[in-house]
């Protein structure tokens, strides 16, 4: 079964990647193919790469001025427009705020603002749907733990 592939990038002027290295470390625990195009990337520039490496999901992160976040994201939506009509899905990491103004937009698959436990994220990736999460869900024993 040929792997799906997850892009993702810090935008605009925004230099945080170490969310997106961690999300991306879980992608590929979760089967993933993973492209991390690092800090301050141009919007023209992740939909290129979008384009070249068939990329079924795109991530995108900003954790500066939340004002000027929104507008970005709104510029990138509507550039992305194509590839969103086409079955892509994007996703958003970035502070609370800015979390806030990109899921206002209606455009993302999923926005995450670092309340999520990575086992929340893992799930998504895997496509699992969103449950609250149980004592089973941290092993209580240091082996079971390191496992
Ligand atoms: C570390 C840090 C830095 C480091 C970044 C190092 C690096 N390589 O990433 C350095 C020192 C470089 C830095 C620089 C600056 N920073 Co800084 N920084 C932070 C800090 C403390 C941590 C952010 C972080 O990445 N956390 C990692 C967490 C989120 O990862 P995690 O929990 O594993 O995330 C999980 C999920 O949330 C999700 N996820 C997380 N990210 C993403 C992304 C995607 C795409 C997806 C799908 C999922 C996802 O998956 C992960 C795995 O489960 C934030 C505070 C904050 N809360 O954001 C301030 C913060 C973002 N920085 C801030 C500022 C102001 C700056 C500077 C302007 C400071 C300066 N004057 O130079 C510069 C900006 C430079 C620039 N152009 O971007 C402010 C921004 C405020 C604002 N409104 O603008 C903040 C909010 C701090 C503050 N409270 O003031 N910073």
């Amino acid at each position: 079964m040929n792997q799906k592939t997850v892009i993702a990038a810090a935008l605009g002027e925004c230099v945080h990647v170490a969310g997106i290295s961690n999300f991306l470390r879980l992608a590929e625990t979760a089967g993933w193919r993973t492209v991390f195009l690092g800090p301050a990337v141009p919007i023209e520039k992740v939909l290129e790469v979008a384009r070249a490496e068939k990329a079924e999901l795109i991530g995108i992160s900003y954790r500066l001025t939340p004002e000027t976040g929104e507008r970005l994201l709104g510029q990138f939506a509507e550039q992305a427009s194509e590839l969103h009509e086409a079955g892509v899905k994007f996703v958003f990491g970035g502070t609370p705020p800015v979390a806030e103004r990109a899921a206002k937009l209606g455009f993302f698959d999923k926005t995450f603002d670092g309340s999520e436990s990575p086992e929340q994220v893992l799930a998504y990736l895997k496509g699992q749907p969103a449950r609250d999460l149980t004592a089973s869900d941290f092993p209580q024993h240091i082996t079971d733990r390191i496992a």
